[in-house]
């Protein structure tokens, strides 16, 4: 294990995760994450229920201290959501927070609390070899099931293997200079690539510290900013949310000023955005795009020029080209250490993601003449991008047609400043005279699936727009 965590092995007395009030030095996880995998050794798989706290990030660690691969779950997954990932992924037992409230779906399965043993506690099992008995396992054994949305049908759990997490973990320490020193800040949800993997086991790998703000806000970030956190990582909302508030909040422009990197993933940062930040702090935002199937593709360097609109060059390990190119503008694909190695239970689906050993992203790019990667659009037009979080308008329509007011439905993304799109449901209702109101729909839908998957604004039609053959005519659909 220790070739995973270094500093964990090393009990480092350096602070390591601070949620709020609470933290843990890398030697206080080493204690806590080593005990708790201890009785993970034999199991198949295990789920976090990942609320952003200590808790998980612990969980999470011990699973992989374990070699047990972890199954985060978002806790506010709605219950057709939860039953699909619970049924597809068969974890042995949930792990969660003292306390926490679990819903009904996860009853059947045990449940152990995450304990986080005290300060100068530390318990019996050697983090480098992680539980007693536990051979390191090989870097191809799966490390973490991240669910991802597609185009239709519910979400597919990504899954990925150690040499993954390691290979991209140590491409951006090369991107970005990130070292021990570096404290990172972020508000970032940890049931996802950008959060979970970069934003708790990147710093975790570096020997460093990161303080997550439990949920997002200006004063959180300015407050670390301003008391030693030198890197923030965020999605372009945050960013938007950022640009809005620095004319009348100097004290947030003198924080980012001082900061070592300020990175963007998960979605475009529009050139606005980027721009306003620049002239308010005097610094640039770098972008990094990545895939949960592929972890991270390319960056900006931390020491090479910020281009905004441009999400950089393929970093180290990383090969990257375009295929299909007319008017310079291809669909990316890539190969490397960074990609996951199958879509669980689904070889169907795993068999169409790849074009040999090359992945097929579905993002359309082209490239600067020094090789700056440009993210123009994507393939899949069912595919939304919702505040950093991708959604497939078919598992929303299918929601939506359980409901019994509906009687056809269909979602589109809309471009929104702040979100980047919101989602638009379409709908026909059963009965024109009495149609659903439209909150009912939205809380239907995060019932059911999650809450940003919901619709933010509902239109009704008396029809769907069709073609001859009885498809629905999704561009003929904008308000
Ligand atoms: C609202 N809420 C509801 C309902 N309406 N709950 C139940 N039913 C409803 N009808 C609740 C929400 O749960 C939430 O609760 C609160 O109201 C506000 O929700 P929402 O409006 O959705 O939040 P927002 O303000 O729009 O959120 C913006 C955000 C968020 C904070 C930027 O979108 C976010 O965290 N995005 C990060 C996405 C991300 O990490 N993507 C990475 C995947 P509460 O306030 O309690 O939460 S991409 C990836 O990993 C790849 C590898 C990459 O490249 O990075
Ligand atoms: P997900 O499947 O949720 O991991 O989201 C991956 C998708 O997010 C990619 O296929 C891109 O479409 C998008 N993405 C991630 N980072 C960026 C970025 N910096 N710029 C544009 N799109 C991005």
């Amino acid at each position: 294990m220790s070739s995973l965590f270094p500093a964990l092995a090393a009990r480092s007395p350096l602070p390591a995760l601070r949620f709020g009030d609470r933290s843990l030095t890398h030697a206080e996880l080493a204690a806590a994450a080593g005990s708790l995998a201890a009785g993970l050794a034999d199991m198949r798989r295990v789920a976090v229920w990942a609320t952003p706290t200590l808790e998980t990030a612990v969980g999470v660690v011990a699973a992989l201290l374990a070699g047990v691969p972890a199954v985060p779950l978002n806790p506010k997954t709605g219950e057709r959501e939860l039953a699909h990932i619970l049924a597809d992924s068969a974890p042995s037992l949930v792990l969660a927070e003292p306390g926490a409230e679990l819903p009904p779906a996860l009853s059947a399965l045990p449940r152990t609390d995450v304990e986080l043993t005290g300060p100068g506690a530390p318990s019996v099992p050697e983090p480098s070899s992680g539980a007693p008995g536990v051979i390191e396992p090989s870097p191809e054994a799966p490390a973490l099931i991240v669910y991802t949305s597609g185009t239709t049908g519910p979400p597919k759990g990504a899954v990925l293997p150690r040499r993954a997490v390691t290979a991209t973990l140590d491409a951006l320490e090369d991107a970005w200079l990130w070292t021990a020193d570096d404290v990172l800040v972020h508000a970032l949800p940890l049931f996802h690539v950008h959060g979970l993997i970069l934003g708790i086991l990147g710093p975790l790998r570096r020997g460093g510290e990161v303080r997550h703000l439990g949920r997002f806000s200006i004063d959180g970030v300015a407050r670390e900013l301003e008391s030693g956190a030198t890197m923030l990582f965020g999605v372009p909302t945050m960013y938007h949310r950022i640009a809005e508030a620095l004319p009348g909040d100097p004290r947030l422009a003198k924080a980012l000023a001082g900061a070592r990197l300020l990175v963007s993933g998960s979605a475009a940062l529009p050139v606005h955005d980027h721009e306003r930040i620049a002239a308010a702090t005097g610094r640039r935002v770098i972008e990094r795009y990545g895939m949960t199937e592929t972890l991270m593709n390319t960056s900006v360097r931390a020491d090479g020029e910020p281009r905004a609109g441009t999400v950089g060059l393929p970093v180290k390990g990383v090969e990257l080209r375009l295929v299909d190119e007319s008017d310079g503008i291809g669909e990316i694909q890539v190969r490397g250490p960074n990609l996951f190695t199958e879509y669980l239970n689904r070889p169907d689906a795993t068999a169409d993601a790849f074009d040999g050993d090359w992945f097929r992203t579905g993002d359309m790019a082209s490239r600067d003449p020094d090789g700056y990667v440009r993210i123009v659009g994507r393939k899949a037009t069912d595919l939304i991008k919702s505040g950093g979080y991708k959604i497939g308008a078919g598992e929303i329509e299918n929601a939506l047609l359980e409901h019994p007011a509906v009687r056809e439905a269909a979602v589109t993304g809309e471009p929104d400043a702040d979100l980047g799109e919101r989602i638009v449901a379409w709908i026909v209702p059963a009965d024109p005279s009495r149609p659903p109101a439209p909150e009912e729909l939205s809380a239907h839908v995060a019932a059911q699936l999650a809450p940003h998957k919901r619709p933010r604004e509902v239109r009704f039609l008396e029809a769907l727009p069709r073609n001859d053959m009885g498809k629905i005519m999704k561009r003929a659909l904008h308000g």
